[in-house]
């Protein structure tokens, strides 16, 4: 019984890492639209980057200023195209919790339904854009 015990919580732990893995950021330059960037994510065995803590936010924007310019507009992984105002990641099937959206967004502005981070003065923040809106790069995420 106690084996028994052991082995779950040893399988739920494995589990728990493995959904939950530590998420390793690797910024792309690239002008691109929301769609190829998810492919993209993809075929590098990894996804368009979900941010589920203000940790993740910085590392996010540590992986953009490596390769580019953080006040640029660049591609994370979510969308609230299914349903309006409702953003999941769409690497993860989830919904997003954590939101570090810039004043002002998202705001919808002639149907805008993807997030890219973009740095100013009020920090490294997400707005809602057009999913046709080429922007400057993408970052996916490599969960370890
Ligand atoms: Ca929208
Ligand atoms: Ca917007």
């Amino acid at each position: 019984m106690l084996f028994k015990t052991l082995c779950l919580l040893l399988c739920l732990a494995l589990f728990d890492i493995q959904v939950n893995g530590f998420k390793h950021y690797v910024a792309y330059k690239r002008k691109i639209k929301f769609f190829s960037a998810w492919q993209q994510c993809r075929l590098y065995n990894g996804h368009l980057a979900s941010i589920e803590t203000p940790e993740e936010n910085a590392q996010v924007a540590r992986a953009i200023k490596a390769v580019g310019d953080i006040t640029d507009d660049w591609y994370i992984g979510g969308t609230d195209i299914g349903f309006e105002g409702r953003f999941v990641w769409i690497g993860l099937n989830k919904i997003a919790s954590y939101l570090n959206f810039n004043p002002g967004e998202p705001n919808n502005n002639k149907n805008e339904d993807c997030l890219i981070m973009k740095g100013s003065k009020a920090g490294e923040k997400w707005s809602d854009v057009s999913c046709e809106y080429e922007a400057e790069g993408f970052v996916c995420a490599f969960i370890l």
